[in-house]
């Protein structure tokens, strides 16, 4: 009997051994890289659509060009798995998003065949221009290579870049990544657009390619003469919104066919001028028959059985936080014909998929598009609709200005939605939202809320929805709220007032948002020890409650705030008040806890929480230290 031949995939450990195949052998690499990508997340759970995707693309891409001194730039990051099993990482991709473990995302500090980290979208195409100039002006080979999906192509930013590229000439090469889905089906004209494009024409064939390639490359828009040319070459083959941007545009061509998407990369490759757009057409999830099935191609799984493609269900619990804004959201909407809802690609994570259920009219998917989410809410604001902006807290940062310029400035009543704020576990600190306190309780006119728990959460959605004299926000976390009882009828809170959780008299832990809980059993601890605890609930960060927290500074003997934020949020705020109220001039022991100051890694949501010290072991901690200092004190002043 003949010996079973070794895997392809065994002997490629890096792309100069891809390199190094036959043409006709790469298909055999790609099924077996395929069948690895599935194997490796059906162990760990992450992106698995997008990745299955792109395997043929990403083999091609690696083949054809001079990786890594060609620097390719992956938008997002998500579709990466397979770029990291031909990139020397084969053997550590069972350990993809957990503790010590691969990232879920390209990132710089894991290999030099990610030149530049990624999981916010739409960057890469300013990035790889930015590697492609570099090495213009240093006089250095390299192109850059932007893979970009269709999802992505909707922000703005990727056309702020295309609109600078011209610099480039050929050493800018943009992959369109079309598979058709953004999270969710795509929206806008964009996605309809490329629709049309590639519906009106043939897949690029071989012929036709040749033909195409024979003239060379057109010099960018500038030139007029060529413009002619364009206009000419634009009558003859419908001219396409990336030429008129300066792009040569090559497509559509199928992403899963080797055949062909090798010699046209060549031919981009070896191109002598132009910038040059790729459109590719492919599937999510292709290859996978459960993730060919599912309305969203599995872009993002649990752990799963590979042969059934059943997913391992989280046990029954208390329901999510965005399940419960959801839920409170649409009470709201029945309640008020103006309420409206909008996400930026995002209807499922933000759970108004279930909004739009009930309400298909008042729900806006704007497509990956935060800046534009906000102020088109600031608009529907402005003309006296009840808008709430739903978008992660990581997602938002890329709308500040909006934030600030267009909602806050006017004073108008947006509100804000921000879910996953604090640490996000496996997404790691591309996701994690720990700035929005921080930057939102810094602005005049904002309001800032963060919920303690679900019946907090419920109350403070409809607190955002009778809101109007200006802009107000909501965070909340990832995952399963605490099963506390849900509130039957959602009480309007009074802006600007926190609650006693529990009455003490020497520590006070003053908490904001979902540590209540670890403060409580903080305070448990600290009470055995024989130190009364009060723990209060401050709710609002801004404003903040002034009065109470006078009361609690000047009648406890340590305090100390606790909030899932970075430096700048209550603790500053805090300790603004404090220090310029004077409370801190009579020997008060303030500690503020937060997240550390560090993006930090990946890892199982509880060792994140002891890592940054935000749990009850790090709070008792806190005050006894607190207490110590002031004895180590007195025997120093002794
Ligand atoms: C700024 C920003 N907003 C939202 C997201 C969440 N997100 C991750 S992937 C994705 C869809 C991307 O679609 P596409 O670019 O077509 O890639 P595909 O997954 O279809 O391959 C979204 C909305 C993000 N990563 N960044």
């Amino acid at each position: 009997m003949s010996e079973p031949a070794t895997p392809l995939l065994d002997t490629v450990r890096t792309p100069d051994d891809l390199r190094k195949l036959q043409p006709d052998q790469l298909r055999q690499l790609a099924d077996e890289l395929r069948a690895e990508t599935i194997a490796a997340v059906g162990v760990t759970g992450g992106h698995l659509g997008s990745g299955l995707g792109v395997v043929e693309l990403t083999t091609a891409i690696h083949y054809v060009f001079d990786t890594p001194n060609d620097r390719l730039v992956w938008d997002v990051g998500h579709q990466c798995y397979p770029h990291k099993i031909l990139t020397g990482r084969r053997d550590r991709i069972r350990t993809l998003r957990q503790g010590g473990g691969l990232s879920g995302f390209t990132k710089r500090a894991e290999s030099e065949y990610d030149p530049f980290g990624a999981a916010h979208s739409s960057t890469s195409i300013s990035a790889a221009l930015g590697f492609a100039i570099a090495n213009k002006m240093q006089d250095r080979p390299g192109k850059g290579i932007a893979v970009i999906g269709d999802g992505a192509m909707s922000a703005g930013m990727a056309y702020e870049a295309m609109n600078n590229a011209c610099d480039a000439g050929n050493r800018l090469v943009v992959i369109l990544n079309d598979n058709d889905m953004s999270i969710a089906p795509p929206v806008g004209g964009l996605s309809a657009y490329l629709a049309r494009l590639v519906s009106s024409r043939e897949f690029l064939g071989l012929r036709d390619l040749a033909k195409r390639l024979v003239r060379k490359l057109p010099r960018p828009l500038h030139n007029a003469a060529r413009k002619t040319d364009e206009f000419a070459r634009g009558m003859a083959m419908g001219g396409t919104l990336f030429e008129e941007l300066g792009f040569y545009y090559v497509g559509p061509v199928d992403g899963h066919n080797l055949d062909q998407l090798i010699p046209v990369l060549e031919n981009v490759r070896d191109a002598a001028e132009g910038p040059c757009l790729v459109h590719v057409v492919t599937q999510k999830g292709k290859g996978y028959g459960p993730a060919e099935a599912a309305a969203d191609k599995y872009h993002g799984v649990q752990k799963f059985d590979i042969v059934t493609g059943a997913q391992a269900k989280a046990p029954p619990g208390p329901p999510s936080y965005t399940n419960v804004f959801a839920q409170a959201l649409i009470a709201e909407a029945q309640r008020d014909p103006k309420v409206c809802a909008i996400t930026a690609a995002m209807p499922s994570g933000t759970g108004l998929d279930k909004f739009e259920q009930a309400f298909p009219d008042r729900i806006f998917d704007v497509g990956i598009a935060e800046q534009h989410a906000v102020t088109f809410a600031a608009g529907l604001a402005a003309e006296g609709m009840r808008p709430f902006c739903a978008i992660y807290s990581t997602f938002l940062q890329r709308a500040y200005d909006q934030v600030v310029h267009d909602v806050a400035i006017q004073n108008l009543p947006v509100r804000f939605a921000i879910d996953r704020a604090g640490l996000v576990g496996a997404d790691g600190s591309t996701h994690a939202g720990s700035f929005d306190v921080t930057y939102l309780a810094t602005l005049p006119n904002m309001v800032v809320m963060a919920a303690a728990d679900e019946a907090e959460l419920v109350h403070m959605v409809h607190t955002c929805a009778v809101h109007d004299s200006g802009p107000i926000a909501v965070r909340y976390p990832r995952g399963n709220g605490t099963g506390v009882d849900m509130p039957t009828v959602p009480e309007a809170l009074e802006i600007g007032k926190g609650r006693i959780v529990r009455e003490g008299r020497q520590v006070a832990i003053l908490s904001l948002g979902t540590r209540l809980e670890e403060a409580l059993k903080a305070a448990e601890t600290l009470e055995a020890k024989g130190l009364s605890t009060t723990v209060a609930d401050l709710r609002f960060a801004k404003p903040l409650d002034e009065a109470l927290i006078r009361k609690l500074l000047t009648t406890h003997e340590v305090a100390v705030t606790i909030e899932e934020g970075a430096i700048g949020g209550l603790g500053a705020h805090v300790l603004t008040l404090a220090s310029d109220a004077g409370l801190i001039d009579n020997g008060l022991k303030l500690r503020t806890m937060r997240l550390p100051d560090l993006f930090q890694d990946q890892d199982k949501p509880e060792k994140q929480y002891a890592d940054a010290r935000l749990d009850a072991d790090a709070i008792v901690d806190t005050v006894l230290t607190a207490l110590r200092h002031n004895s180590v004190g007195a025997e120093a002043r002794a």
